[in-house]
């Protein structure tokens, strides 16, 4: 029995893990260190996702997918997270860029999209701009209508696998004054006039993904338009809600690796003729990092499985993401110091970790942001609570 709480996995989530484990050993893992250093993405990894079913694994079989939980999922990605961060993100924002087309898509979409998806041609999720991420009703892409479609004015930001992807969803005001209610979202191809990759990023961690931005000037049929005219800022935060459940397995594989690095490192350095664990100091450190990533472990498969139970995640998933990013961040702070001066250098991969978990705080809604939603969902049931009281009165 493991030190770490271990979820009971049935059937299909235990032999996916079984999948991911074999896949990370072999192909993922031994790539991290170098994609990183390179600054290359791991096309081959992506073979090998759509080679074993990982590229398409939670879209539904009809579309070419392998109709996975999202229990199964989070398996595989805290299990691909274990061998290599930037992996883990990529198979996320895979998955991200299937969301709105799953859950808002007409037909002939979800067959086209989600079936080259599972075929390893990606779409992305387009919704940041340059000044604006965490309010995200303030982005000030324009859809205006032009001819029998819509054209399509301004830059996204922060494109998760952007570049590496070949289309995108990308989310546009085409009612500005009707506010939150006025953004509408719609499929762009990279490869059509008027839509231009610009600038990758050069990034702290997770170097082996592509980050970028996409400049548009370009029209789209109608039939480009994912969901409902002007509600689309809903389809993005429904869509962030299993983003954020993505990214707190992102974070747990991450933190178990910090953990194992730091763990065998307290029992096989010596200092003053004994093994470091058996200084409280440190000891005490790993048992509050297990204790931790055991707690985070529970909420992240309560979440996912409250996710295929068809509950609203919405908060579940905001304190998933929260409290299992912030986990991994003191796991890897545990692991550099636990190895000291090696810890500080490359090919350390505590060194690594340390860089990679950095942007889970951040991406899909930073920390502050899952604390306003979650400070709002207090509020609101307060209010309910009060409100059923004074009728009841
Ligand atoms: N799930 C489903 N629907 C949601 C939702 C959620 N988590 N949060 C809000 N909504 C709905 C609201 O119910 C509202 O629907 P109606 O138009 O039917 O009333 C609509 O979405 C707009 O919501 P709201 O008015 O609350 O929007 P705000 O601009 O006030 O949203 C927060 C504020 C902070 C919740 C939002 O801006 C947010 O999540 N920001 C972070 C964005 C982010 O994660 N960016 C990173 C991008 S990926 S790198």
């Amino acid at each position: 029995m493991s030190v770490i709480w271990e979820p009971e996995l049935g059937g299909s989530a235990a032999a996916w893990k079984a999948t991911a484990e074999r896949l990370t050993e072999t192909r993922f893992a031994p790539l991290a260190e170098e994609i990183d250093r390179e600054q290359r993405y791991p096309w081959e990894s992506i073979e090998t996702m759509v080679e074993h079913g990982l590229a398409g694994v939670f879209i539904p079989k009809e579309y070419g997918g392998r109709g996975a939980s999202l229990v199964d999922t989070v398996a595989i990605v805290e299990t691909v997270g274990q061998g290599c961060s930037s992996t883990a993100a990529i198979l996320c924002a895979l998955q991200l860029g299937a969301f709105p087309v799953l859950l808002a898509g007409r037909e002939e979409q979800k067959r086209f999209y989600l079936g080259e998806m599972a075929k390893g041609v990606g779409t992305s999720f387009a919704l940041s701009e340059r000044h604006t991420g965490s309010d995200a009703a303030a982005i000030s892409a324009t859809g205006t209508a032009e001819g029998d479609g819509w054209r399509l004015r301004g830059e996204k930001y922060w494109i998760g696998n952007g570049g590496a992807s070949r289309y995108y969803v990308a989310f546009v005001k085409t009612d500005p004054a009707a506010g939150a209610r006025g953004i509408s979202a719609f499929m762009v191809d990279k490869e059509a006039d008027g839509a231009v990759i610009d600038e990758l990023s050069d990034k702290m961690g997770i170097r082996g993904t592509q980050t970028s931005n996409l400049k548009l000037d370009i029209v789209v049929g109608e039939d480009a338009r994912v969901g409902e005219p002007g509600r689309a800022l809903k389809l993005a935060f429904q869509t962030l809600n299993v983003g954020r459940i993505m990214v707190a397995a992102q974070s747990l594989g991450l933190a178990l690796a910090a953990y194992r690095e730091a763990s065998t490192r307290a029992v096989a350095r010596e200092a003053f003729g004994k093994p470091i664990i058996d200084n409280q100091g440190v000891a005490f450190r790993l048992a509050d990092v297990a204790v931790e990533i055991s707690a985070a472990r529970m909420m992240l498969y309560e979440a996912a499985r409250a996710y295929d139970a068809g509950r609203d995640v919405s908060t579940l998933g905001a304190m998933a993401k929260l409290y299992t990013s912030e986990v991994a961040h003191r796991a890897a702070d545990a692991a550099v110091q636990v190895w000291g001066g090696y810890g500080y250098c490359k090919p350390c991969i505590a060194e690594r970790l340390y860089r990679d978990q950095r942007i889970l705080e951040v991406y899909e809604g930073t920390s502050e942001i899952q604390r306003l939603v979650l400070g709002r969902s207090i509020r609101a049931e307060v209010e309910a609570k009060n409100a059923a009281h004074a009728a009841a009165e």
